[in-house]
């Protein structure tokens, strides 16, 4: 059977999108000057059948115990999988839910290591059309796509960080902003997990894993991602150093010249931690 997605009715609130220039908190918590996008009501209307369109990938997200359905139209799909560019009016939906916990709110995994699907808690949705790009700042804008939250009941969370979808995805500009999608043609970048080097940090199942490591003062320490996931090492307490982006395969280096312990965070998920205990030079 051909499923797809009805082109959803366009409403004309592309004025409440007008990009601004503010001072935004980045995750992580520096703030910094940076373009803004507002959150609430844009150009972007609830797809009203998402769930009727073609489901093309899930996602377990240990980092928020969620489990992720992606659903676009048949017509994205092929255009993906012959890369093709995805055509003008494409819907993806992102339909978030929690994961089912245990008792002690470890998520609950099937037969096959999977997380359980538990209640929907958001449809995020990104869809793009000529011109659209225009009401985003240039430093943030993801060619002419433009992002929503929506509740389970089809409102615009007015809520959530839009700011945050480009930035995260300004980084996949190389497969038109695209993750799981850009997957399905074998662009996406799927370098071999790295092999464990001294003074090194893996990132893998999001956790940096040594999460405690030592080194001596004038050491360099570089971190490994082995994640489908971006991460982005930054320093907390002091220090505020942060490192680029780190897409699967990438990596990222500092070097810590006085002893001491230094604590860090991931500037994308603020609940992965680790330190580096820097001794003193024999
Ligand atoms: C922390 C970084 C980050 C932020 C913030 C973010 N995304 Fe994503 N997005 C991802 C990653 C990584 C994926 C791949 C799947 C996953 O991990 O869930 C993704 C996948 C998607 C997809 C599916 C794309 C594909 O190629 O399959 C959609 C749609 C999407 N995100 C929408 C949004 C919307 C809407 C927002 C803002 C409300 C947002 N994202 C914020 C990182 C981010
Ligand atoms: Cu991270």
């Amino acid at each position: 059977m051909r499923r797809t997605i009805p082109s959803p009715s366009f409403v004309a609130v592309a004025a409440a999108v007008t990009a601004t220039l503010a001072v935004t908190l980045v995750p992580g918590g520096t703030a910094v000057g940076q373009a803004a996008v507002p959150s609430g009501p844009n150009v972007v209307a609830f797809p009203q059948d998402w769930a009727k369109g073609t489901l093309y990938a899930t996602v377990d997200r240990p980092d928020t115990k969620q489990y992720r359905e992606f659903y676009t139209s048949a017509e994205a799909l092929a255009a993906a999988r012959a890369g093709r560019p995805i055509p003008d009016g494409t819907v993806i939906t992102l339909a978030a839910y929690a994961a089912q916990a245990d008792a002690a709110g470890a998520p609950l995994k099937d037969a096959n290591g999977r997380f359980l699907k538990g209640n929907l808690l958001a449809v995020n949705v990104m869809q793009k059309k000529a011109g659209w790009g225009e009401q985003i700042p240039a430093a943030i804008r993801n060619g002419d796509w433009i992002y929503q939250s929506f509740t389970p009941d089809g409102k615009a969370n007015d809520k959530a960080n839009l700011t945050a979808c480009y930035q995260c995805h300004l980084p996949f500009a190389k497969d038109d902003y695209l993750t799981n999608m850009a997957k399905l043609k074998g662009t996406f970048p799927t370098q071999a997990a790295a092999a464990a080097v001294p003074g090194a940090v893996t990132i893998a199942g999001f956790q940096f894993g040594p999460a405690t490591l030592k080194v001596t003062a004038g050491q360099k320490v570089t971190w490994v991602n082995n994640d489908d996931t971006p991460h982005q090492v930054t320093l907390v307490g002091g220090d505020e150093r942060r490192s680029d982006l780190m897409l699967k395969g990438q990596s990222a280096t500092m070097q810590f010249d006085a002893a001491g312990n230094i604590a860090y965070i991931c500037g994308l998920h603020p609940g992965m931690k680790g330190t580096i205990e820097v001794a003193a030079r024999p």
